[in-house]
């Protein structure tokens, strides 16, 4: 689809990002750092994709609630985000959960990430809110769903798609009618209600909604003085706009953003090791369903300074070669091969290893005559020489975080108590 160039709306609009969740499915990848903050696609950082929507779709403030672990985020969002200039009325806002309103309360969910920084967001005088997740990988524009949220006179309209039945048990799950008004919704139900007609899907929310300012002000201070509230946009706010407002359901479909290479419209929660895994592997396919190749529609990031990569002949004339991998900047490969794999910034393979289906993070070290696949390996890790991981899956399953699905990820300290 073609994305909407006058942005008439998204100019009006405040993104408010929530990245203050940890991800704990992710395990060990998210020991350090909060999920936003993990990096995805060899160059880029989950969070990316949300702030790149936002600035694709001509959001020019933008606000990130950080709380859990949030160093590695933050240093990110410094680096990368700081190029939005006041003076061209642009802003972008690191908000840390900083016991802002009150000495005893972090963000106690994620309304009150929003409840606290009221006042911040107030200064810029938004007409809409725009409440993201930092922690989800998809190409949307804003702006469609904006002028739905205007046309419609929701006060407060959902992104949602359609998702198995079975599998909407982590998500907010509405009914519509013929308009998309939202009619009932409830917050992750163990046994999700399917779309009439069609039984095995169920309409799910994307955690992501947008309000006129004003509108989720006096909701954000009604709900703050509710002592039975949990201060959770899904758990509380929806619930009540849904009966005692008017909510809309916006489909990500009419606002997904396709480049000529992508069939289907593209979104993904990459929770789990093995979903983290799959959309990274994903990419390395000869038309992979998500394009990050699309200059329409670029995500930006911040991209440490590196040299190009190379692969180079080691000393007995094997060749360091890559098929079906996308490795980048600072990556030096020598007498070893790799397949369908993923290298980020500054990875080292030594010779005479042997890589497939591999995720590996910024900074790896892959010592001589290793054997690795299907592994994720976190940042900075080292892996000593002849390693072999995803033969034997008692041996795998012993040494690292084995997932259901067989793939391992390894850290550092996992690779430590290996001596
Ligand atoms: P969840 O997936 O449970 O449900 P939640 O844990 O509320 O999502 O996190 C949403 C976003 O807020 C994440 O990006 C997270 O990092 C951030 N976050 C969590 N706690 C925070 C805090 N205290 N401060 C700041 N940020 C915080 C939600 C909705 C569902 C919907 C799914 C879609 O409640 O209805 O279906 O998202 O994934
Ligand atoms: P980046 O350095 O690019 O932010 P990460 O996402 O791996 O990389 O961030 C890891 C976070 O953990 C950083 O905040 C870093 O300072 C911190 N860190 C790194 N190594 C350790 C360690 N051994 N123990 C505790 N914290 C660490």
């Amino acid at each position: 689809m073609t994305p909407n160039r006058s942005n008439r709306l998204a100019r009006d609009a405040m993104a408010f990002v929530l990245a203050g969740g940890r991800g704990s499915r992710l395990m060990e990848l998210t020991d350090r750092r909060a999920k936003p903050g993990v990096y995805f696609g060899g160059k880029t950082r989950i969070i990316d994709f949300a702030l790149s929507n936002a600035l694709n779709s001509g959001i020019r403030r933008i606000g990130v609630a950080t709380q859990y672990k949030a160093h590695s985020l933050i240093r990110h969002l410094t680096r990368g985000w700081s190029f939005m200039r006041a003076e061209r009325n642009e802003s972008f806002d690191i908000l840390p959960a900083s016991q802002r309103v009150s000495e005893d309360a972090w963000y106690r969910g994620t309304a009150d990430a929003v409840f606290q920084n009221i006042d911040i967001v107030e200064s810029y005088a938004p007409r809409y809110i725009v409440v993201l997740a930092g922690d989800h990988i998809y190409k949307m524009d804003y702006e469609v769903m904006l002028q739905q949220h205007v046309d419609s006179g929701a006060d407060v309209t959902l992104g949602c798609l359609e998702v198995p039945r079975m599998e909407a048990t982590g998500f907010g799950v509405m009914h519509v009618d013929e308009k998309d008004v939202i009619h009932t919704f409830i917050e992750k139900p163990a046994d999700p209600p399917g779309i009439p007609g069609n039984p095995d899907m169920a309409l799910a929310s994307m955690g992501i909604y947008v309000f006129n300012t004003d509108y989720l002000f006096e909701l954000l201070k009604a709900d703050a003085a509710n002592p039975s509230s949990s201060h959770d946009f899904g758990k509380d706010l929806i619930p009540y706009v849904v009966k005692n407002g008017k909510a809309v359901a916006h489909r990500f479909s009419t606002s997904c953003v396709r480049s000529e290479y992508e069939a289907e419209a593209y979104w993904r929660d990459v929770g789990t090791v093995d979903a983290y895994f799959e959309a990274n592997i994903d990419l390395t396919a000869v038309t992979p369903a998500l394009d990050i190749y699309d200059t329409e529609w670029p995500i930006w990031t911040y991209s440490e300074l590196a040299a190009p990569c190379k692969f180079v002949h080691d000393n007995e004339g094997r060749r360091g070669m890559a098929i079906s991998s996308l490795v980048s900047g600072g990556c030096i490969v020598s007498g070893s091969a790799l397949k369908r794999s993923l290298l980020f910034t500054g990875v080292r393979v030594h010779s005479y290893s042997s890589i497939e289906d591999a995720v590996i993070l910024p900074h790896v070290t892959i010592g001589a005559g290793s054997k690795l696949s299907r592994v994720v390996i976190d940042r900075g890790v080292s892996i000593p020489d002849g390693l072999v991981v995803g033969e034997d899956p008692e041996i795998d399953a012993a040494r690292f975080r084995r997932t259901e699905k067989g793939i391992c990820l390894i850290t550092q300290e996992m690779i430590d108590k290996l001596v």
